[in-house]
């Protein structure tokens, strides 16, 4: 069901290991690429009329705008489960206070006395947020995407949702639902790359946006990887995945029922254990087996997800090591099972997000634990944080000198203008002095 992966007694270079040698499954966007160039180049020539035909086309679904009327949203909130309400409404608050906390001073810094340099915080303006729908009908990445671009003071957004037939060609009602709740009113039924091509050129009916968030198919990343520059993006999200750090001390049922829950996403999502402990590596193979007979999406995913070689349980001789691993593998999500969790989570470097000891499970995150679970995938976790409030933010360095400010440090900027052999950028500052530099002859 999941393969062995025995680095035990393997070379552990201090550069850190090769990750070659770990699980992990390629998705080529570079292929779909040239798919979604004509469907993008589309959607900016004809707007409205092109999304209307690619609805149809893809989603088996004829309609006459692109906009969901505010009545579909109002409804879907009134037909929403309450039990569901409830829930998301925690989700959303919890979201809320985390989010709340990472907004950012503006900060000035006086370099000499006249001449400061401000970092100033100013949100996007508009910004467009994309949900999937089809396999994957996520009311709670609404909430992981809009709380952040709220907290962030993000004066406008806008939410696409591929149209589904079941439900008159509007998106999925709790997508609906849970863009009422949080107060989004502007909603599109697009997907795939025609909803990024929409939000980057704009149409008729939908103004284009500064940039682009959220999780997506293939389709949708290589879209934005196509569109990026035109339209900010946060990440191409790849499949899902979770890496779990676990020794002797691990419950194996929760690190299999953890395993299993990521899974649970997609036949390319990543399952991968790394342990010091045969035992427990036993244990959890004998767990997978029985929690798989018990649950549902197996054949479609959960399966073959596990049986993928981007999942594994890899074998390692000791903690420093199960680190190194980890640290290389640089995974979506992180659990930290072992002894002292605390202790070895702060070790970590590489990790979107991380989850401590055994009452932390990923599904926590996913849904309730106030972190977001828009996070960096395929390795992406060595250089890229997941979706904050920061990532609706720019900072803009505001630089105010006076006259005297400026003569301090003329003769400086004049000598490096000279040495890049830029003479224009040296006059630019000689002439408010009538080109007599001061500090130099
Ligand atoms: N684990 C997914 C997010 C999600 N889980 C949505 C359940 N619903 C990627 O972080
Ligand atoms: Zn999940």
């Amino acid at each position: 069901m999941i393969s062995r992966i025995d680095l035990r007694g393997a070379a552990f270079p201090e550069g850190g290991i090769d990750r070659d040698l770990l699980p992990r499954a390629e998705l080529d966007v570079e292929a779909a690429l040239e798919k979604v160039r004509p469907i993008c180049d589309d959607v900016r020539h004809r707007g409205t009329a092109a999304l209307i035909e690619y609805a149809h086309r893809f989603d088996g679904v004829t309609m006459e705008r692109v906009r969901v009327p505010a009545e579909a949203l109002t409804r879907a909130l009134e037909e929403l489960d309450p039990a569901v309400r409830a829930a998301l409404e925690e989700s959303i608050r919890r979201a809320r206070l985390v989010h709340r906390e990472q907004r950012r001073a503006d900060h000035t810094t006086q370099v000499v006395p006249g001449g400061t340099v401000t970092e100033r915080w100013v949100p996007v303006e508009r910004v467009g947020l994309y949900a999937p729908g089809g396999r994957s009908v996520y009311p709670s990445s609404v909430v992981m995407n809009v709380v952040p671009a709220q907290e962030a003071g993000v004066a406008s957004m806008a939410v696409a949702s591929p149209p589904q037939a079941e439900f008159g060609g509007l998106p999925h009602p709790t997508i609906l639902a849970a863009c009422a709740l949080l107060g989004v009113d502007e909603v599109y039924a697009a997907g795939g790359a025609q909803a990024v091509a929409m939000f980057a050129y704009g149409t008729e009916e939908c103004r284009p946006a500064s940039m682009v968030t959220g999780p997506g198919n293939i389709w949708v990343a290589a879209a934005k990887r196509l569109l990026k520059g035109r339209i900010g993006i946060d990440a191409e999200a790849g499949p899902t995945e979770i890496a779990i750090l676990a020794d002797a001390t691990a419950d194996p049922v929760h690190v299999a029922a953890d395993l299993i829950s990521q899974a649970e996403h997609d036949p390319l999502a990543a399952s991968v254990l790394v342990t010091d402990s045969e035992e427990l590596a036993t244990a959890v193979e004998k767990e997978l087996e029985t929690q798989v007979a018990a649950t549902k999406h197996v054949e479609d995913r959960i399966a073959p997800a596990l049986a993928g070689r981007q999942s594994g349980i890899v074998l390692v001789d000791g903690l420093e090591q199960g680190l190194a691993v980890v640290d290389a593998y640089a995974a979506e999500h992180l659990e930290i099972q072992t002894e002292d969790a605390a202790a070895v989570a702060a070790r970590v470097r590489n990790a979107g997000a991380i989850f401590v000891g055994a009452y932390a499970p990923v599904s926590l995150g996913d849904y309730a634990a106030g972190s977001n679970h828009v996070l960096p995938t395929g390795g992406c976790a060595c250089h890229s944080s997941g979706l904050s409030v920061q990532s609706f933010l720019r900072g803009i360095h505001v630089v105010d000198y006076t006259r005297e400010a400026l003569a301090e440090v003329a003769g400086h900027v004049v000598t490096l203008a000279d040495a890049e052999d830029l003479p224009a950028h040296g006059a630019a500052v000689k002439a408010r002095f009538d080109w007599k530099v001061p500090g130099s002859k």
